[in-house]
Order: structure tokens, then sequence, then C-alpha cells
């Protein structure tokens, strides 16, 4: 019966538990309802009297030892808590993540939507394949126009007909065939030209045009919105002037200045010392464009006027290579983060 004890005791302190499955083998053996120790109790009758006593004790002293071995073996299968480990320290703030950016391009023509629908304009969006009807001809292009040429225009080789639009005009013809005055709007969008890629000219480039017909339009009104806007887009003591120039489209028509924002008049490399930079074209709606897109020019007047986004962009920014719109490089697009 001694050698029964000690070999339960022995094995309970060379015992060892790695997984649940073992945890609970050892506890069926040993603390279990009917478990090897309770055995031993059983067995008192056939121990001599006045041993009895003592193997009471020493079955009770295995009982306690497989309890506190129960113990042990639980607490050693429990996962590590990182809240104990001191080499992580909880305090710390996170790894930042990194957060994209509005491109420059997007900023300028939400800036511009936002400064012309505070004056009642609203945004239009149409088609970048056209047709010549809306492309040219109900913009009043005579048909021997450069424009027209394949070398200026993207055309599809089989249909004449199809071309990428040249501008955001298109837009505004398929406005005006469509609503009736008054028409406040924006157009702004991708267009496309058959040109070399460099420093300055891409085929793509983003128009923003504009186009207010009315009763009563004029050229007040177009040089007070130009105005507003260069204003709101750029510095408030910026100047604008208007020279005068020829589209088909319009007439009159004016090329739009701003005095420049790097010298203020004084005379730099980006205005080549003339104190002005150029942003972009405008005039009066040629009565025959009206009249193409069903409007009684008898009855109504408009202006319009076109400006190139990117154009607008780098002389916010003062950016001077256009390529660097389209290279994607993140140390570029990452200065207009306004994060
Ligand atoms: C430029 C010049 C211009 C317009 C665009 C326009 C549109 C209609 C009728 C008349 Cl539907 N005109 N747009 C007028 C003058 C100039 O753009 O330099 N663009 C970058």
């Amino acid at each position: 019966m001694a050698e029964k004890i000690e070999s339960i005791r022995n094995e309970l302190n060379d015992s060892t538990v790695s997984n649940q499955e073992e945890l609970e083998k050892f506890r069926l053996r040993y603390i279990g309802r009917k478990n090897v120790i309770a055995d031993l109790f059983g067995e008192m009758k056939s121990v001599a009297p006045e041993e009895r006593k003592g193997f009471g004790q020493k079955v009770n002293e295995l009982k306690q030892l497989a309890q506190t071995k129960f113990q042990e073996h639980i607490t050693n299968l429990e996962p590590t808590d990182d809240s104990q480990d001191k080499s992580v320290d909880l305090t710390l703030p996170s790894a930042s993540d990194s957060f994209g950016s509005i491109h420059p391009l997007t900023a300028t023509k939400q800036r511009f939507i936002e400064i012309f629908e505070r004056i009642g304009f609203n945004v239009s969006s149409g088609p970048e394949i056209e047709d010549d009807w809306h492309n040219f001809t109900a913009l009043n292009f005579p048909e021997n126009h450069p424009a027209r040429e394949m070398q200026d225009t993207f055309f599809i080789e089989k249909d004449p007909d199809v071309a990428l639009r040249t501008h955001t005009s298109s837009v505004q013809v398929r406005v005006m065939e469509q609503q009736e005055p008054p028409i406040r709007t924006l157009s702004p969008g991708r267009v496309f030209r058959n040109e070399a890629i460099s420093a300055r000219a891409h085929c793509i480039f983003h128009q923003m045009e504009g186009l207010y017909v009315d009763k009563g339009v004029s050229f007040a009104d177009l040089k007070q919105t130009l105005y507003h806007f260069a204003r709101e887009m750029y510095s408030k003591n910026t100047e604008v002037r208007f020279r005068p120039s020829y589209f088909p489209f319009t007439e009159p028509s004016a090329e739009i200045d701003i005095s420049c924002q790097i010298c203020h008049g004084e005379g730099c490399n980006i205005c080549k010392h003339t104190g002005w930079v150029e942003i972009g074209g405008s005039g009066m709606v040629d009565p025959n464009v009206l009249k193409n897109c069903g409007i009684d020019p008898e009855v109504y007047s408009g202006f319009a006027f076109g400006m190139g986004i990117e154009r607008i962009t780098m002389l916010k920014h003062q950016i001077t290579d256009l390529r660097l719109f389209t290279e994607n490089d993140i140390r570029f697009l990452k200065q207009f983060s306004t994060l």
C-alpha cells in the first residue's frame, strides 16, 4: 500500500500537461469522481487499524498534491497576456497610416465650381466622344478651319463624324439645345488635341468652360464675372485685363489676363516681364451659335469663357511642368495634401 502511495506521488510530481486534452486526462485520473486517490480511501478497511491514521494522512496529502499540480497545469496552459508583457508599451500612439490627397487639378476644379455656384451657375457634362455638329459646326467653325484637320483633332479614320472633343463647348451646345434660357452653366472635363507631349502641352488636358445666356446679358457682365472669379481664385488684389482676340464661336472675343501673382506687375520670368499672364479666352456668344442651338439671338444674348484647368493650377501653385500632373509622383502630389 505504501508503494502505491509512493508511485502516485511520483506520477504527480513528474506529470506534465501541454494541452487541454492532457489536462482533462489528468483531471479524470487524479481529481474526478472515480480517481485513483479516492480508490485508496476505499482500501482503508484492508489497512491494519493501527496504521489507518497514518495512511489516511498520506492519502490526504496526495489529494492535496493532486489539487496543487492541477492548478499549476492550468496556469501553465493559459495564453500569455500582453498587458503583463513590459516590452510592449500600450500607451504609445499607433503607427500612423498615410492618407491620400485630392489631386491638384481636382482641387482647382472644385474651387472653380464653388466660386460659380455662389453666383447661380450649375455644372453640366457631356460625352468625350463627339460628333462634328456639337464639336465644330454648331459652334460656327468654318468648313476649312484648321482644328478640323487630322493633325489637330483625333478623328476615327473610318468615320470623320466621330472625334474626341477638343473643348467642352460641345457640352454647352447640348445644354442650349435642351434648355430654355436663363442658362448659367459650367462645363468641366477632359478634352483632347493631337499634340506632342511636352512641359507645356499634352494631348489630354482639362478644360473649364462657362456659359451665361439670358435677356440682356452684356460684355459688362462678362467682365465683372471674370473679375470676381480672378479675385476669388487668386488673391483679393488681382487685376484683370481683356485683350481683343478671335474665336469662331464668340463676337467680340477677348483673351483674359490677370496681374502676375509672382511679381505683382513688376515684371519677372513667369510673366515674361509684362506683369500680366493669360488665363483663358472669352467673348459674347456669336448670334449664329445661339441660332444653331435653337435660341433666338434677337431675344437673348450670352457670354462664354474657356480656361485650361492645368494652366489655372500651374499659375496658382507656380508649377512649371505640365507633366507633373500625370506622373503620379507622390513627392509632388502630397504637397497639395490638406490633411
Ligand atoms: C480658351 C478659349 C473659349 C468659349 C470658350 C463658348 C462656348 C459656347 C459658345 C461660345 Cl457654347 N463660346 N466657349 C468662348 C470663348 C473662349 O475658350 O482659351 N479655352 C482654353
